[in-house]
């Protein structure tokens, strides 16, 4: 098998977003020709867009897989119709599960369907802390730290939820 590390960030403020993010760990973990090699812990985090919708639960994951970028995709959009994704009006409104491909290896891919790097990890805290959590030596396609990234953004409306077992 072709062995890429992809990154995946988790989201959502619906329906019980703390399972719904052990749920999607779950479904990562199940993907075909991958393996889930590490996740994040689950963090809190006040929404990016409108603020008159719920808190976030956010975490990322780390996979192997020998899937192909959009296939990867295909597959991650599956995932969040399976757990009652409904793409509602609202830009930037509140979903039940939310899968962005955030890195795929160090490839940079700009199709139609896909951008990687995803346009907003750079500068969203809810990705870079978790993603520093797990993968502190990580560098964008471009050569960015994560880590130093993660340490420059503001950490205002993030925390980690605690009392929370391992998937
Ligand atoms: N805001 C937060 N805090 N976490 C998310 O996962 C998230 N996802 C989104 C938008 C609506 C941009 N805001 C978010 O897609």
């Amino acid at each position: 098998m072709n062995c890429i590390r992809a990154w995946l960030g988790l989201g959502s403020n619906l329906e019980q977003p703390l399972e719904q993010v052990r749920r999607g760990l779950a479904a990562l973990a199940a993907l075909p020709e991958s393996r889930l090699v590490v996740h994040s812990s689950l963090y809190r985090s006040a929404p990016l867009g409108p603020a008159d919708q719920p808190d976030y639960v956010n975490a990322v994951a780390g996979i192997e897989t020998g899937l192909e970028p959009e296939v990867l995709l295909d597959a991650l959009q599956a995932i969040e119709q399976e757990q009652g994704r409904v793409r509602g009006p609202v830009r930037w409104g509140p979903r039940t599960l939310d899968l962005d491909l955030l890195l795929y290896g160090s490839a940079v891919i700009n199709t139609t369907r896909l951008s990687v790097p995803h346009p907003g990890l750079s500068e969203r805290p809810f990705v870079l802390v978790p993603l520093a959590e797990v993968a502190p030596e990580l560098r964008l396609p471009d050569g960015r730290s994560v880590a130093e990234l993660a340490a420059a953004c503001s950490r205002e409306g993030l925390g980690r939820v605690v009392s929370y077992g391992p998937v």
